[in-house]
């Protein structure tokens, strides 16, 4: 077990800090601190709850630039990323502050006479969030928000790629925690450590729901972890493998942008990041050359620098993925249309690269895997079947989109038997999804909704209540039992 997590930024590779990794043997005190807080916080109103996130949302308006500064440092996403994190979190905030007023159940018509039937929503349980290095401070925040409003304590467990971004959401929580009065001991609590410490905290008896972010190894991990628990919850947000279609009639100008922004922003490093283009062959020679010119062109380098739209990968092992996904490609057939070299190479301990695109001459397995770097795959098609079946056929679910001005294309795509995936857009790209929709996607993305719409509904347990205000005793399905 590492006793020291040590930060290194990825914007250079210089040292960011190091920070003491909790240790095994406080794990159980924080998961049986995380049920006491539970049994006081479930209590308070909601609305009251709400406050404390109202709070929460004040402070970080108040502190937009200085936080969106650390998640870059420690992510290497551009500053302008990075602030826009922070207002995800501010979003999220807004959001579960209404909620916190309508943490609504139904009611329902009974069948018997003199009887009301209806449903309540109650405060789950402690909430494990594991988060992953690319939105080292909204993902959690979409979980703690909501968690937090439905009553509900969270031990998270950050990437020890951003430690210091957990910390300091820590600390600003405190803040507002200080101007609401008193909370329960233990609402909010973080362990620091690698992957190591994810199984035994999900294991913890006190850990009702466990909210994972991450790759398919960590979901398998989680699954694993609570198979024995029948009634564990977990809500997972696993890779993607993000696809578009651009159709004859797409606005090309529109596309563009889209692809740009989804494939080669955040360094490719989002889970919505684009993966996989196809282009109708009416308009491929139309886009593809200006896409490649935007390529060749997108300035790369420090993201703190506002001039910045690529950024660095967080790893080594990200630009050693990034590279060996090109050689594999060419291997089956594919060609480099543009980038795949490495950028800033004076600064030896970072890793900069020029975002690539591989044309394939077909579907190869190589596509079918996500590699969590700005490479992306472009394929031709001629028939809208024949593409939407491409799309569909990776493992991954979570976001796609279609670029057309053709109405049948566009509901197509979003019906029943068009794009599988929890995220379909028309005319917009797979990414930078807003916090009011339900996040999260199908197959091997892991099924886990979280952030906007009934999301909430993870965090809370329904009771269905019927009441009886009659004199008799009427049975249901008209059973007599005398
Ligand atoms: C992620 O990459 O894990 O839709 C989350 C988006 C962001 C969230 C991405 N709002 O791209």
């Amino acid at each position: 077990m590492t006793a020291h997590i040590t930060v290194r930024t990825p914007i250079d590779g210089s040292v960011l800090g190091s920070v003491p990794a909790t240790p095994l043997a406080d794990y159980a005190a924080i998961c049986e601190r995380s049920q006491r807080a539970f049994l006081a916080w479930r209590d308070i109103p909601a609305p009251r709850r709400g406050e404390l996130i109202r709070l929460f949302g004040e402070v970080l308006r108040e502190r937009r630039e200085e936080l969106g500064t650390f998640v870059t440092k420690e992510s290497g996403k551009i500053l302008r990323e990075g602030i826009g994190e922070v207002q995800e979190m501010i979003d999220i905030c807004d959001f579960a502050v209404g909620l916190s007023r309508q943490l609504y159940g139904l009611t329902i018509a009974s069948e018997r006479p003199g009887h009301r039937m209806m449903e309540q929503w109650h405060p789950l349980g402690p909430v494990l969030v594991v988060s992953a290095f690319n939105f080292p401070a909204a993902v959690w925040a979409w979980n703690f928000a909501l968690a937090i409003v439905c009553g509900d304590p969270v031990v998270w467990k950050p990437s020890d790629l951003a430690p210091f971004t957990a910390l300091e959401c820590q600390r600003l929580f405190m803040e507002a925690c200080k101007r609401f009065g008193p909370v329960p001991d233990g609402l909010s609590q973080v362990v620091l450590s690698g992957r190591e410490a994810v199984v035994p905290l999900a294991r913890a008896p006190e850990m009702r729901l466990v909210s994972a972010t991450g790759g398919s190894a960590l979901g398998y991990a989680v699954k694993q972890a609570i198979a024995g628990d029948l009634g564990k919850r977990c809500l997972l947000e696993l890779g993607g493998n993000n696809a578009m279609i651009v159709c004859p009639t797409a606005d090309l100008d529109l596309a563009l942008r889209a692809i740009l922004f989804s494939a080669v922003g955040t360094a490719g490093q989002r889970c919505t990041s684009l993966r996989r283009l196809f282009v109708h062959a009416d308009v491929w020679e139309r886009l593809m050359p200006r896409l490649i010119e935007a390529y060749c062109t997108v300035p790369v380098g420090d993201p703190l620098d506002p001039a910045t739209l690529v950024g660095p990968l967080r790893t080594a092992q990200a630009a050693a993925a990034f590279e060996a996904a090109i050689g594999r490609a060419v291997a089956d057939g594919g060609t480099l249309l543009v980038g795949g070299g490495r950028e800033m190479p004076h600064l030896a301990e970072a890793r900069y690269v020029r975002p690539a695109i591989m044309q394939m001459p077909r579907h190869t397995d190589g596509m079918r895997e996500e590699t969590f770097a700005p490479l992306l795959y472009a394929m031709r098609f001629t028939s809208f079947e024949e593409a939407l079946a491409l799309q569909n056929g990776v493992p991954q679910g979570l976001s796609s989109c279609v670029f057309t001005n053709d109405v049948r294309e566009a509901e197509r795509f979003m019906a029943a038997s068009g794009s599988d995936c929890g995220i379909a857009n028309v005319n917009i790209g797979p990414s930078g999804a807003e916090i009011g929709g339900a996040f999260g996607g199908e197959k091997d993305t892991g099924g886990g909704r979280e952030s906007g719409s009934d999301a909430w509904r993870n965090y809370m347990r329904r009771a269905t209540n019927t009441v009886n205000w009659s004199r008799d005793l009427p049975l249901a399905q008209g059973i007599t039992f005398t």
